[in-house]
C-alpha cells in the first residue's frame, strides 16, 4: 500500500517534466563511429525538435569528428557526397544545400553540440539523421519516425 502510494506520487512529479521534454532527445557518438540510437521519434506537436549531441570519445575533430545532419533518407548519399567535398571548414555540409533540413557543427571527442529541427519542414519523408564526416554515414545513421 505504501509502495503503491509512493509510486503514484513519484509519477505525478515526473510526468510534467517528461512531457515538457518530448521535443528534445540526447544522442551520443563515439570513437567506434557509432551513434547510440538507431531511431529518433519526433512529435508533430513540436514546433522545433532539438537533438543534443555528445561525442563521448577522445579522438580529435579532424580525425573522428561527428555531426548530425537531417535530410530525406533518399537524399542521404548525395548530401553526404557533396558534404564531404565541402570539407571540415563547412562542417561537411555543402553551403546552402536545400536538401539539408538542419545540421549541427562537427565536434571532436568530449565535445557537445546540438541541432534544432524545424518540424514543419518534415513534410516529404521518410527522413533520417546521419554523420557526414567522410566515410561515417555507412555506420552512423538512423531513421526519424514522425509521430502525431
Ligand atoms: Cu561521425
Amino acid at each position: 500500500m505504501y509502495r503503491k502510494l509512493l509510486l503514484a506520487s513519484a509519477l505525478s512529479i515526473l510526468a510534467p517534466a517528461a512531457f515538457a521534454d518530448t521535443c528534445s532527445i540526447n544522442l551520443e557518438g563515439n570513437d567506434l563511429m557509432k551513434y547510440n540510437l538507431t531511431n529518433i521519434d519526433i512529435s508533430r506537436s513540436c514546433k522545433e525538435f532539438t537533438i543534443n549531441f555528445k561525442h563521448t570519445g577522445k579522438m580529435a575533430r579532424n580525425v573522428m569528428g561527428h555531426n548530425v545532419v537531417i535530410a530525406r533518407t533518399a537524399d542521404i548519399n548525395a548530401v553526404d557526397k557533396d558534404g564531404i567535398a565541402a570539407g571540415l571548414n563547412n562542417n561537411y555540409v555543402k553551403p546552402g544545400d536545400t536538401r539539408v533540413i538542419a545540421h549541427s557543427p562537427t565536434v571532436g571527442g568530449g565535445e557537445t553540440t546540438s541541432v534544432k529541427i524545424p518540424v514543419a519542414r518534415l513534410t516529404n519523408g521518410p527522413y533520417s539523421f546521419f554523420c557526414s564526416f567522410p566515410a561515417h554515414s555507412a555506420l552512423m545513421k538512423g531513421t526519424i519516425t514522425l509521430k502525431p
